[in-house]
């Protein structure tokens, strides 16, 4: 029996725009994708803040709140629990140049205050996580900004943030490029390393993407595996990605499955799921495929996982251990060939 609890972000069920075309699907409100989490074989819930609360730069905090606690009774309607809640800071023209490292005040200042507006949606829905995708904290031009001083800036915003709620806690989800050239927090070491400039690094960990840590020239599974060595992979962002190139988000397993293999396999031998965090997804369907059948690329992760799982708990440890004391390595990689193919 699988001990997994599984979650993805209502983003991933998706109309299909890409940067050269338009929409393919008509978009599915909320409320039906909610629905669907259930049938789908999720539990989890994960948001942007402006997922639960659209219009919130135009509401008072009150009315933020009030907005979002009527989400969580949704939520609680349907059996499902909100994971974290991530302030998208990417799409307003005041972070066309970075939210909390722009070189210019005012925005700063947008950004700080939306990430705690992020915090009182975080609270109203019932978690205290709350997730950076650090989505325009880098640049284009290199000479645009100062490093030294966009680090101190992004630490300074974590610890007003700590200063606002003294619960919620910050998982920084690493990626080395797209939408930027660089980013400031490319990898996991970054976003770690990032935690000790705060005022508590105990309440600053990570999310892992797989994608990203791919087009970082990373193993996601190390990156894993360096994360959980600080006890601080809080959750995950399983999907697959086809070399260097844009951000594809692809199902779970679907380009490398020995890759995603040993991602399920880090998880499992260090109890990931046994200390509570959720098995997230972060997938996309392809732009082809037909609206009837559009959240396959969903409950296809989770099974490709579910598969893979079976595969690391019958993993024979004993023959690894054997093979490895006999440096043998050549017979160990067939092992785990034969052991994906099914022999
Ligand atoms: C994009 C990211 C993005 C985040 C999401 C949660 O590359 O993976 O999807 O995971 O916005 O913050
Ligand atoms: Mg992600």
């Amino acid at each position: 029996m699988s001990n997994y609890v599984f979650s993805f972000g209502p983003w991933n069920i998706h109309e299909g725009a890409d940067p050269f075309g338009p929409t393919v699907r008509d978009s599915i409100e909320f409320d039906r994708k909610l629905e669907q989490y259930k049938k789908l074989g999720f539990d989890g819930v994960q948001f942007h803040d402006d997922d639960a609360v659209p219009k919130m730069n135009d509401m008072s905090k009150e009315q933020i709140i009030a907005e979002a606690s009527a989400v969580k009774k949704k939520l609680d309607q349907h059996g499902l629990k909100a994971e974290f809640v991530a302030p998208r800071l990417w799409e307003d023209p005041r972070t066309i140049d970075g939210g909390y490292t722009s070189n210019d005040p005012n925005c700063r200042k947008y950004a700080v205050e939306r990430s705690l507006r992020c915090i009182d949606i975080a609270k109203a829905l019932g978690t205290d996580l709350i997730v950076f995708w650090l989505a325009r904290e880098g640049t284009y031009i290199r000479e645009s900004k100062d490093s030294v001083v966009a680090v101190r800036r992004i630490a300074d915003a974590i610890n007003a943030m700590f200063d606002y709620d003294g619960k919620i806690r910050i998982a920084i989800e690493a990626k080395p490029n797209e939408p930027m050239d660089h980013t400031f927090i490319p990898t996991i070491g970054h976003a770690i390393g990032l935690g000790m400039l705060t005022k508590d690094a105990s309440r600053v960990g990570c999310v892992i993407e797989s994608a990203h840590a791919i087009l970082a020239g990373l193993d996601p599974s190390d990156e894993m595996g360096y994360a959980l060595a600080h006890k601080k992979l809080w959750t995950v962002h399983l999907n697959d990605q086809n070399g260097l190139k844009f951000d594809q988000d692809k199902t779970f397993g679907a380009v490398d499955l020995r890759r995603a293999f040993n991602q399920v396999r880090i998880l499992e031998k260090h109890g990931y799921a046994d200390d509570g965090h959720m098995v997230g997804l972060d997938v996309k369907a392809m732009r082809t495929q037909k609206a009837d059948d559009a959240m396959r690329h969903l409950s296809n992760s989770r099974a490709i996982f579910l598969r893979l799982l079976e595969k690391a708990r019958s993993f024979d440890t004993k023959l690894e251990a054997d093979l490895i004391a006999q440096r043998n390595y050549e017979a160990l990689e067939m092992y785990v060939i034969n052991h994906l193919l099914g022999d």
